[in-house]
């Protein structure tokens, strides 16, 4: 066991400047609304929040695309400030619950967390991989990159300097995946990573691809483990309330499973939930994401061991 502590840290990450939809800068607050920090206190937790409301001062007045990556100096300048956040906590043995917020968040989380744990690895639940480079990317959008920087596959991007390459291609293991650009399906190739898509999910059930993932970047079941969580790895019927929904994701069930089961590990320190957007689709669909959202997260602190 990692955290000795019954303390979980929740770091606000109202932020949308990693691809163009507007709302998802509204995740952390809608989830917190719904009581989020209370059912953890209810599970026995100490809860501090930090809400991070102040992140839009951080937006340059120009911020032109840099070798294709749009707002560049605001999404680096939020990451870099949110990355010492998490490092802070995680390095007083707190648990750190990210909430996006858009998945360019994961530059802070990531870059936090495995500064407090060099060893730690990365289970990535996505419908997309998010790895593309400034060069492969097609969009230009952040949130579609942010595993290229952290693994140092992009490393000469002025305004990402700061990212240092944490994360071991071998660390790092994907459930979920649907929607991979074909530059990144060669990153993934090139680079033996291990990335489950949808068709192993219904091929091997999620239990056995839970374990595959795990005896790739934690064989000896004795590392870290930092979950980021993009709630469009699940059924849009399941989480409709976010910016890039592709049909055939993973089941309540399955979502809950991968957080239960890593909670169960007793080596889980840090997880992200993210891509949570209240501006999209109806109330009772904004509703439903932000349950599921909370629910996840509980998950992830052990509410559904016996
Ligand atoms: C595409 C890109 C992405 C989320 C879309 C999509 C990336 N590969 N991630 N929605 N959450 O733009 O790079
Ligand atoms: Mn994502
Ligand atoms: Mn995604
Ligand atoms: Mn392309």
């Amino acid at each position: 066991k990692f955290i000795s502590s019954m303390d979980v840290s929740i770091v606000g990450a109202p932020f949308s400047g990693g691809q163009p939809q507007g709302g998802v800068e509204m995740g952390p607050l809608r989830l917190v609304e719904f009581g989020l920090a209370n059912q953890l206190q209810e599970l026995g937790y100490n809860v501090d929040y930090e809400a991070n409301t102040d992140l839009e001062s951080l937006k340059p007045a120009e911020d032109p695309a840099v070798q294709n990556l749009k707002n560049p100096k605001f999404v680096s300048s939020v990451t870099r400030k949110l990355a010492g956040q998490i490092e802070e906590r995680a390095k007083q043995n707190k648990f750190v619950l990210t909430l996006g917020g858009d998945h360019s968040v994961a530059l802070a989380t990531v870059s936090g967390v495995f500064a407090a744990y060099p060893d730690a690895c990365l289970i990535w639940i996505d419908a997309h991989a998010d790895i593309n480079t400034p060069e492969s990317s097609d969009s230009g959008n952040i949130h579609g990159c942010p595993l290229s920087f952290l693994t140092g596959l992009s490393k000469d991007h002025p305004d990402f300097a700061w990212v240092k390459p944490v994360l071991k291609t071998g660390r790092l293991a994907y459930i979920g995946l649907r929607d991979v650009d074909d530059a990144e399906k060669k990153i993934l190739k090139e680079n033996n990573i291990k990335a489950l898509s949808m068709h192993h999910v219904d091929k091997w059930g999620i239990g056995k691809c839970l374990d595959i993932c795990m005896d790739h970047i934690n064989p000896n079941r004795d590392l870290p483990i930092h979950l980021s969580f993009d709630v469009d790895a699940l059924d849009p019927t399941v989480a409709p309330s976010t910016g890039t929904p592709v049909r055939g994701g993973l089941t309540f069930r399955e979502g809950h499973y991968i957080c239960e089961a890593l909670a169960e590990t007793g080596l889980l320190v840090a997880a992200d939930i993210m891509e949570v957007n209240p501006a999209l689709k109806s109330e009772e669909s904004v509703f439903t994401t932000v349950q599921v959202g909370c629910s996840l997260a509980r998950c992830c602190l052990g509410e559904a061991l016996l």
